[in-house]
């Protein structure tokens, strides 16, 4: 096993400043158009590559080897060898941790301590998922006629899937595409975030290298409106697997009309953590807060929405405050870096504003609230972690995804009307609940209406524990059984015995 590094992030070699091409059929080429943009380091503002910018006719390129791929040598190989070639590229990714952790930090700006942490994921992803390939099996259904007629099922891959991933854990987003897709015998065509194309470009090259024969993984960079778009609408992908905003989820959904392919939808949330009185309140201020600022506040599933028991409302929101001071912000490439920059400028602005109509709309601030533009801050998009007290319901910074280190605490004083308001949004994908009480923690798992509820926890992943959303954070499951089943067709077979 590699050994992590402690040191500062170093700038990955990938990094060179140089052009990077796509990966279509096993080959690194240019855009058709020949047109590159820029990805720029978001702490900095450093130009780290440019990019070739695919589109619709780079879009239906891939789209061909994939499908040639699918149908081609790669529907000939074994489960096993899909197995090898999986558990290949998850060495790989093991020995190479620290260039994709760092080029994560480089690219999106997370802080390298947990992007370097991200290695159990990435790597115990693909092993996962390599042991799924040769797990998948059908079911024999003696029902109808015993004797006479027999049933059996077959599972089959969907064959060419699209998928499209953001930019806020750029390494584990390719693998939660890839991965399935290789353990099913599924073909790739992925299209990375246009602020983070560097990691999944990189993977690519690990990709040939861990043996993946060409046109089974393709790698598209490009822009949403345009590569994106061509590839949800394409006729001959089978299924578009998409992370991203439910706004742009939206567009997926009618862009797969055309042909009614299969579509799972990982979008964004509002999630509900809810602290009782009678919480570890020691073990819950830490917790709660880093629900929202890791990654900056950079994931779907943060649990913004911070309900906390009156009775302890104003000792809570003072220690979560005190805690977010403390925290520090600055470049994720030094490993004393607990929060990063934001990674854009359109994601930097919408942030601030969020700040503002939170105090327009009369939210009393505990902490942060205003962009950092100090010293080495004014190279990048850095916003401190903020507590926004006396947040009303019906507020926006109550209601609409903010997707930045922003916390909106609410007080409550009992459990069923906690659920009602914890459930009161057009979202359903995280939530928490702190509390040394059993059966409290038992009602409420049943009661919120989100697709994963963390007890005395938060954000605990796992490759084999199912991750998604209820309501419009989406629908499809990513890790555990139900995600190879995301990318498997069944079929029925009967045989008339008799
Ligand atoms: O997301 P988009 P953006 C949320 C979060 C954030 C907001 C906007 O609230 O502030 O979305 O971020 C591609 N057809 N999340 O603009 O647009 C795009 O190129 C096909 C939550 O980055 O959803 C990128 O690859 N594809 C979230 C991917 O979709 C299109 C993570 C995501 O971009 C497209 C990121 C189109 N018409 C943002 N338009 C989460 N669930 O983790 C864009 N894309």
């Amino acid at each position: 096993m590699t050994v992590l590094e402690k040191g500062p992030a170093q700038r990955p070699a990938y990094a060179d400043g140089k052009t990077k091409l796509m990966l279509i059929d096993g080959r690194w080429v240019a855009a058709a158009s020949g047109k590159t943009f820029e990805s720029r380091n978001p702490a900095t503002g450093e130009l780290l590559a440019h990019v070739a910018e695919g589109d619709r006719e780079d879009i239906n390129r891939a789209v061909a080897a994939a499908r040639k791929a699918f149908t081609g040598p790669w529907s000939k190989w074994k489960p096993a060898e899909r197995q090898a070639v999986l558990l290949k590229l998850a060495d790989l990714v093991e020995q190479h941790i620290e260039e994709l952790a760092a080029l994560d930090t480089y690219d999106m700006g997370a802080p390298i301590s947990r992007t370097r942490n991200n290695r159990q994921r990435a790597v115990g992803m693909l092993r996962y998922y390599a042991g799924m390939a040769t797990s998948i099996h059908g079911e024999t259904i003696d029902n109808s006629l015993p004797g006479e007629i027999f049933s059996f099922t077959l599972k089959e891959p969907v064959g060419v899937v699209g998928a499209i991933i953001p930019w806020n854990g750029p390494l584990t987003a390719s693998i939660w595409k890839i991965g399935p897709a290789l353990a099913t015998g599924c073909t790739v065509v992925l299209k990375p975030a246009e602020e983070a194309p560097l990691t999944p470009l990189r993977l690519g090259e690990l990709c040939l290298e861990a043996g993946v024969p060409p046109g089974v993984v393709n790698v598209v960079p490009g822009y949403g409106e345009t590569a994106g778009a061509a590839l949800a609408s394409h006729p001959d992908v089978d299924k578009v697997a998409f992370t991203g905003s439910h706004l742009t989820g939206q567009k997926i959904v009618q862009a797969s009309a055309g042909n009614l392919k299969r579509v799972s939808l990982e979008l964004g949330g509002k999630s509900p953590d809810i602290v009782f009185a009678d919480a570890d309140l020691d073990a819950a201020v830490p917790g709660a807060s880093m629900a929202v600022f890791a990654n900056s506040g950079q994931i779907c599933s943060a649990g913004t929405r911070l309900f906390v028991e009156q009775k302890v409302y104003e000792e809570f929101t003072h220690k979560v405050a005190a805690f977010a001071k403390a925290l520090r912000v600055g470049n994720g490439a030094n490993p004393e870096t607990q929060v990063g920059p934001l990674v854009s400028p359109e994601q930097l602005d919408r942030v601030t504003t969020y700040l503002s109509i939170g105090r327009q709309e009369g939210a009393r601030r505990l902490s942060g609230g205003e962009q950092l533009t100090d010293g080495d801050y004014k190279k990048g998009y850095f916003v401190p972690p903020t507590v926004f007290a006396d947040v009303k319901d019906e507020m926006r910074i109550a209601q609409e995804e903010i997707f930045g280190p922003v916390i909106s605490a609410i007080p409550f004083t009992d459990i069923e009307e906690v659920v009602q308001r914890g459930n009161a949004t057009t979202f359903g994908l995280g939530s928490g609940v702190w509390t040394r009480d059993v059966s409290k923690a038992h009602k409420l798992a049943r009661a919120i209406r989100a697709g994963s509820v963390w007890i005395n926890c938060y954000q605990a992943m796992d490759p084999a524990v199912p991750f998604g959303g209820y309501k419009m954070s989406g629908y499809g499951r990513e890790s555990g059984l139900q995600h190879v089943e995301e990318y498997l067709n069944v079929k029925a077979v009967w045989i008339k015995t008799a």
